[in-house]
């Protein structure tokens, strides 16, 4: 059984990862484990580097005690990542099907937001910093998710004596207009930036930032004030100090201020992409020419969903066996039989390579793997 060895090699856990052992919770695919130690950030031609950068050189200007990291590494334990932001142990987003595990207490960090008790409590002079990095997980695959990308996290602290909540949260709001503003040279207030509410268990309150993009609103950040028991767990006396945080999407900014259409891109190694950019590229005010689209192949799955099933399950197989040639999977149309209560849903798998016409036999054959590799799985016999 060929596909069965192929199967066992991509899933098998390395020694170790970062450091790290795997243990029977390992779910990293080789796809996701190869981005590890790509360091895009560090990159100063590469756009998210370039980006990086000047959203740094901002922060100085502003605040000339603002300190920078980027060289943490990537693989995080639960009690960083979730517990001590007080994510409750059976929440989504801490589940395998959501987050890449290395053993049952080391994940790849599913935000950046995990060194925000770390730093604080390392080093307790410490008023400002913004934190970078890649970040991973389990997600939906379209032009603006995929599930390596990269945070980056700011936080800054003021004195509880002096500065009340509602003027820490304003502080927050103009320190993030002014740097849309900065990126994109735009008015404040204008229609294409609107603040909405939000919940995360690590601030309170909390909102999230959207641009309008290609004719849509695209979310870029979450933020707002640090909840006490997360300054408590960073060694801090919430009477004394308060402060706020927040978590940007560093493609999703990216895409927008260089015109950059599609998020697997930013992976690209086509030398037409890497060759439009260059340290000047923000100043310089350079805009993505797209190379000419190829053509796509559509391949349809249609399936009977077993009960353990959760989307991103095929999500992940369609992409570890198409790696960056799939390039989105719509649900296309669900049904739940009357009698018996069971549902099937069919999805459609858009394969498109950035710099060549795919032919349909070999997305056939790939498909064919993919189904495959479906049934076998989780023994999700009715799948076509
Ligand atoms: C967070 O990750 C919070 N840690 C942000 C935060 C920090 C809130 C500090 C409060 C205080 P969220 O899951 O919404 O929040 O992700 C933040 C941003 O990451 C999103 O707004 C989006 O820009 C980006 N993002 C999220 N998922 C993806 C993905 N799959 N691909 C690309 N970008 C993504
Ligand atoms: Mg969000």
């Amino acid at each position: 059984r060929p596909l069965q060895r192929r199967a066992a090699a991509v899933m098998a856990p390395p020694e170790e990862i970062l450091g790290i052992k795997p243990d029977g919770k390992y779910n990293v695919p080789a796809g996701v484990r190869e981005k590890l130690g790509k360091n895009l950030l560090l990159n100063s031609k590469h756009p998210l580097g370039i980006l990086w950068k000047t959203v740094q050189e901002y922060f100085a200007e502003q605040d000339s005690n603002c300190k920078f990291f980027d060289t943490e590494k990537p693989v995080v334990s639960t009690v960083d990542c979730f517990d001590k932001l007080r994510v409750p142990p059976d929440h989504v987003s801490r589940s395998p099907s959501d987050t890449y595990y290395v053993n049952a207490d080391y994940v790849l960090r599913t935000h950046t937001s995990a060194h925000q008790c770390q730093f604080l409590s390392q080093y307790p002079e410490i008023t400002s910093f913004l934190c970078a990095g890649d970040v991973y997980r389990r997600d939906e695959i379209d032009a603006s998710h995929y599930p390596a990308f990269h945070q980056c996290e700011g936080v800054r602290l003021f004195d509880a004596q002096k500065v009340s909540k509602e003027e820490v949260m304003e502080d927050l709001k103009k320190t993030l207009e002014g740097l849309a503003a900065h990126l994109f040279q735009l008015k404040t207030g204008e229609d294409t930036m609107r603040w909405l509410d939000e919940y995360f268990p690590f601030t309170e309150p909390s909102l999230e930032l959207e641009i309008f993009y290609n004719e849509d609103w695209m979310e870029v950040l979450g933020c707002g004030v640090i909840h006490h028991d997360v300054l408590r767990n960073a060694g801090l006396d919430p009477e004394k100090v308060h402060g706020w945080a927040f978590g940007l999407g560093l493609e999703r900014l990216a895409m927008v201020l260089f015109g950059i259409p599609d998020i697997r891109l930013f992976w690209s190694d086509d030398a037409r992409f890497a060759q439009q950019f260059s340290e000047g590229s923000f100043s310089e005010k350079t805009k993505f020419k797209p190379f000419s689209k190829y053509p796509p192949v559509l391949k349809d799955i249609s399936m009977w969903i077993p009960e353990d099933f959760v989307d991103n399950d095929l999500f992940e197989m369609i992409r570890d066996e198409g790696g960056d040639q799939v390039e989105k999977v719509d649900l296309l149309d669900e049904f739940t039989h009357p009698k018996t209560g069971r549902s099937s849903k069919m999805f459609r798998v858009t394969w498109r390579d950035m710099s060549r016409t795919l032919t349909n036999e070999e997305v056939n054959a790939k498909h064919e793997k993919v189904l495959e590799r479906v049934v076998e799985k989780a023994n999700w016999k009715e799948v076509s």
